[in-house]
């Protein structure tokens, strides 16, 4: 009798793990060879195509690092472009596997849409921006302004509690896509443009002469910008999560792409687990031992990746601030690898 128990048991065990194999998101991936990254596509410094077609950005930086743990590759990650209204029904549906887009986890999103979001990767905040002609310094002397708002963001929402809250009113002048937004914005048919600090850095790079525009000084919202996954696949969202924890911890260490192979002889035990020198962290996952070398190796850490496409030098020229890490009196803090 408890034999047969036994039994019943493990057929269950094993058709439970017949059938997640099957469902298996890396075992997908590994099959068509590739890892297939929802990006928003329009935001420089995020993600958008460079002057030679080769995207770049800190949210194509982060699907980069999910192949290299995968595949020892970096450009065995592909960049869909997915507007906000089809983001999320993209990753349902299996057509992208990461969503690595400006996105902001909410409770919303998360709960009722039956998304996982894996960890802040940019805390962010929305703003608004104007021209300078207008005149404005604060965004208390805004009443009665058309604001211009993406479609299916955060924004709306935002931009809505906080004029009722400051018992003002505003006109919301809607568009779909970022490309409407230069245009809209450009041609005078809003007073203000308002996102999250982010991409009004962005948008105003892009526009004919950024100068004649003020970013005001208000920041009216949390937008804790994450990557996310379907839920459903545990192994998946644990590798997701970890690459962006690698890729944090790393910068901690002060393991970048440049020293990585020095660090492989450093006598630091908490290097040496990161590092798999020793010790195969990466088989929890389906990885291999080597799995957080690949990222650092081949796309750097957290702030490296934060400097190359959204730092001060870039033409975003956005400081550190709260993205700094911990130990820096920023809110950049991961969990350790051990
Ligand atoms: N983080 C907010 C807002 C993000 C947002 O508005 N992003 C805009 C501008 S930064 C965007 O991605 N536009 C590009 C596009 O829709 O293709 C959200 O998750 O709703």
């Amino acid at each position: 009798m408890r034999f047969i128990k036994t039994l019943a048991v493990a057929s269950v065990v094993t058709a439970w793990m017949a059938g997640s194999a099957a469902a298996s998101t890396l075992d997908a991936v590994k099959e068509k060879g590739y890892v297939n990254a929802g990006v928003s596509g329009k935001v420089i410094g995020f993600s958008a195509p460079d002057a030679k077609g080769k995207w770049t950005g800190l949210d194509v930086d982060f699907g980069r690092a999910v192949a290299a743990a995968i595949f020892n590759d970096p450009e065995k990650a592909r960049f869909t472009p997915v507007a906000f209204k089809e983001a999320f029904t993209a990753l349902q549906s299996g057509e992208i596997d990461i969503l690595t887009r400006n996105t902001t986890w909410t409770y919303q999103r998360d709960t009722k849409l039956g998304l996982e979001f894996v960890g802040v990767i940019f805390y962010d905040g929305q703003g608004f921006m104007v021209k300078k002609s207008l005149g404005v310094k604060s965004a208390k002397e805004l009443n009665g302004a058309s604001v211009c708002t993406q479609a299916g963001t955060t924004t709306e929402l935002n931009v809505s509690d906080y004029f009722v809250s400051n018992k003002m009113t505003y006109k919301p002048v809607v568009y779909e896509s970022a490309d409407e937004a230069s245009v809209i914005y450009d041609s005078g048919r809003c007073d203000v443009y308002t996102t999250d600090t982010s991409g009004l850095a962005a948008r105003r790079s892009t526009l004919s002469n950024p100068k004649d525009h003020l970013i005001l000084p208000e920041i009216i919202s949390k937008e804790p910008l994450s990557p996310a996954v379907r839920q459903g696949d545990q192994q998946w969202s644990d590798i997701v999560r970890w690459v962006l924890f690698a890729l944090i911890n790393a910068e901690e260490l002060g393991i970048t792409s440049q020293n990585v192979d020095e660090m492989m002889k450093s006598t630091n035990p908490a290097i040496q687990r990161f590092l798999g020198v020793d010790a195969n962290y990466g088989e929890y996952m389906g990885l291999t031992a080597d799995w957080a070398y690949r990222i650092i190796k081949h796309v750097g850490n957290y702030g490296e990746i934060y400097e190359r496409n959204v730092g001060p030098a870039t033409a975003l020229g956005l400081e550190r601030g709260v993205n700094a890490l911990w130990t820096k009196g920023g809110l950049m803090y991961a969990p350790p690898i051990r």
